[in-house]
This record gives structure tokens, C-alpha cells and sequence, in this order.
């Protein structure tokens, strides 16, 4: 969608490099430049000069989050045929359909940054890219479909309002869209609950296991704690973060806190109080260990979700195969 625009040669013009010392002002003063646009609030865009490590940032950041948008159709997918109505099923599947959607956007905006598509799925497929932890549970019940909505999509949705004003222009504009159909997903999954929190006993039981088996996954999404976020400080100063995983992590929590209590359903956080004078919940220890293991490959459903992931590349090689030999065919006829 971006790549018509990208000029490969823009990408790879450098100065004459032969004195290293001359190059090094040339980088330090382009550098300065650089941190000035970003500073004036000005969009990065593919042609423009852009320091390396800007760009694999973005190429890191941008694919993991593709990754996991792909990733994330298959806990939902598992319910589709499993829904409780006609029309708690013709939403779902739109939901995961918009969730494939928001993954090629992002393979789009990633490729505008001189890297192939295919390069990255084989990231993604040989394990030495990353995806979302949250992806890695698994999804025992209806309301689990629920919970998803609400709180994975409600995070999603806290924490990429912001990078809709990312400095770097293709994945800006691709949050934009994102967010809209990630805001409806959170409605939807909101309504899911409240209907089930307002049915039977066995109903509103169903609501609050789900709440317990998601919500300290949820917060894990944000990422690290700031004390050792690796990327953060780089990537704040490069505005593609606005606001580090402990910041966005808070106003997760301080939005949803009075959803759950809406619903009728307790927060699986004994330590969480009201603290009046700064107007925040404070939250309990998180387990980082939990974390780091499923990060590393150990959650309940990695081995799962990947052996599926490498399951249907294979099963659509015969797609990507037959587009290329009809492209070829139209080549051919051309010349
Ligand atoms: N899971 O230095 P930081 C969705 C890694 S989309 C796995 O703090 P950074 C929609 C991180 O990569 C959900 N790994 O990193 C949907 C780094 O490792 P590396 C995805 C994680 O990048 C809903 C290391 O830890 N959203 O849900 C996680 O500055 C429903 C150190 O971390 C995005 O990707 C994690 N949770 O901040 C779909 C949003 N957190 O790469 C279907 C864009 C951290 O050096 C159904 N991404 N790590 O090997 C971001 O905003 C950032 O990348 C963060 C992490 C905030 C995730």
C-alpha cells in the first residue's frame, strides 16, 4: 500500500565516506537535523535520511506488532464456531478478520523501510522474531472471547492512540484505521460481559474466571517496567513511544478498574486500592517471571500457536505459487 512511494535509491544515497572524519560530522550534523524534525513535530517519511537505528526501531517494533496481530486471530478464531448466537458469530469473525487486516497494514508500513515482507514472516516462523505474550494463553470459555475485547483490545487501544502521532508517517497513518475497528472490537467485547455479568449465576461465574485468567497477562502486554525497558528511552526520544509501558500500563489500569466494577466483577488484585491524592489504582506486585517464560517460548499455548502459524504457510504455498506464475504470465504477455 506504501511501497509505490519508496525510493530504494534515496534509501541508500550516503556521502562520500572515503575520510572517516568528515563522515562523522556529516552523520553528527544530519543527526542534529534528524533530532530537530522530530523535536518540531514534523513525520518522519521512507525517502527521508533517517539514522539506522531508527529505522530497525521501527522495522523491530512495527513486524513484532504485525506478528501479533496475525498471531491474535487464532484464540479468538478457536470460538467462531463455537458462538452462542447468529449474530455472536457473524461479529466475531469480522473482529478476526479485521485483526488479519490490521497485520497487513503493518507488513505494508514495515516494507515502506527497505525490508521484505517474506524476510519478516521468516522471523516470525524460524522463532527469532517476537509477537505478543497475551497471544499465548489460551481461551477456555465464551467469555474468555469477552475478555479479549474488553482488556486486550482496551490495552491494544491505550497503547496505540499514541503512536497514531508516531514521528514515522506510514505507521501513524496505519494506527489510525487500527484504532477505529480496535475501538469497536473493545465495545463488543465490553457488551459480551456485561451480558454475561448480568445473566445466571453460571454466567456471571464464567465473567469473573475470565477477568482472573486475563488481567495480569493484560498489564504484562504493556511491556517491561520502565526500569529496564531497553527501547524506551530511545524510542521516546524519537517520538515513536509518547508515553513509556509503565505510564500506559496506569491508565490501562485507571480505565478499566471502573468497568470491572460496572460489570459487578472484582479484579483479581488483592493489593489494588484508590489512591485519592494522585487519583490512580495502584496495583499489585506483577509476576515478571511469568512473564520473561512466556516471552522465551514457555507460555500455556506458544508451541501451539506457531506449530498452526507454520501449519498454514504451508497449507497456502499453493496461493502465493499460483499468484506468481499468473504475474508471470501477465509479464510475459506484456513484453
Ligand atoms: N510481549 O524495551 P521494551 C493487539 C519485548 S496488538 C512480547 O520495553 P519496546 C491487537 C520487546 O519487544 C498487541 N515481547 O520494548 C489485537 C523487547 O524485546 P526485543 C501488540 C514483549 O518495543 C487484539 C523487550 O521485551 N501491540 O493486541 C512484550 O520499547 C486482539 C524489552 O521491552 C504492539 O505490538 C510483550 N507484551 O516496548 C490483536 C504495539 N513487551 O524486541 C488480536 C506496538 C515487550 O528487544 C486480538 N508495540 N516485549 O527482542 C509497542 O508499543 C512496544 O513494542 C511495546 C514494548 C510497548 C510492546
Amino acid at each position: 500500500m506504501y511501497t509505490q512511494a519508496l525510493n530504494a535509491q534515496a534509501l541508500d544515497a550516503e556521502p562520500d565516506r572515503a575520510d572517516p572524519g568528515v563522515a562523522k560530522v556529516e552523520d553528527a550534523v544530519r543527526l542534529q537535523r534528524f533530532q530537530e524534525r522530530i523535536d518540531a513535530e514534523e513525520r518522519i517519511e521512507p525517502n527521508d535520511w533517517m539514522p539506522e537505528l531508527y529505522r530497525r526501531t521501527l522495522v523491530r517494533q512495527i513486524s513484532q506488532h504485525a506478528h501479533s496481530e496475525i498471531i491474535g486471530m487464532q484464540p479468538e478464531g478457536n470460538w467462531i464456531t463455537r458462538a452462542p448466537s447468529l449474530r455472536r458469530k457473524a461479529a466475531l469473525l469480522a473482529k478476526v478478520q479485521d485483526e488479519c487486516g490490521h497485520g497487513l497494514y503493518l507488513y505494508a508500513a514495515a516494507e515502506t523501510l527497505g525490508v521484505a515482507r517474506e524476510e519478516l514472516v521468516d522471523q516470525l516462523l524460524s522463532g527469532k522474531a517476537k509477537y505478543s505474550s497475551i497471544f499465548n494463553y489460551p481461551t477456555l470459555t465464551w467469555a474468555d472471547i469477552g475478555a479479549i475485547g474488553w482488556l486486550v483490545d482496551g490495552a491494544a487501544i491505550m497503547n496505540q492512540i499514541p503512536l497514531c502521532r508516531c514521528s514515522y508517517g506510514p505507521y501513524a497513518r496505519a494506527m489510525i484505521r487500527v484504532c477505529k475497528e480496535e475501538s469497536f472490537h473493545q465495545r463488543q467485547g465490553y457488551e459480551i460481559m456485561l451480558t454475561l455479568a448480568r445473566g445466571t449465576d453460571e454466567q456471571k461465574e464464567m465473567a469473573q474466571d475470565a477477568l482472573n485468567r486475563w488481567w495480569w497477562p493484560c498489564l504484562m502486554m504493556f511491556g517491561p517496567p520502565d526500569t529496564v525497558s531497553q527501547h524506551s528511552d530511545s524510542s521516546m526520544r524519537w517520538k515513536i513511544k509518547r508515553f513509556s509501558n509503565d505510564e500506559l500500563r496506569q491508565k490501562f489500569i485507571d480505565a478499566t478498574v471502573p468497568q470491572a466494577h460496572y460489570l459487578g466483577l472484582t479484579v483479581p488484585d488483592p493489593a489494588l486500592t484508590f489512591d485519592a491524592a494522585s487519583g490512580h489504582w495502584r496495583h499489585g506486585p506483577i509476576d515478571w517471571d511469568e512473564f520473561k517464560q512466556v516471552v522465551a517460548g514457555n507460555g500455556p499455548c506458544n508451541a501451539e500457536r506457531m506449530a498452526r502459524r507454520r501449519q498454514t504457510e504451508e497449507d497456502g504455498a499453493w496461493v502465493r505459487e499460483a499468484a506468481r506464475a499468473y504475474a508471470e504470465k501477465n509479464r510475459a504477455k506484456a513484453a
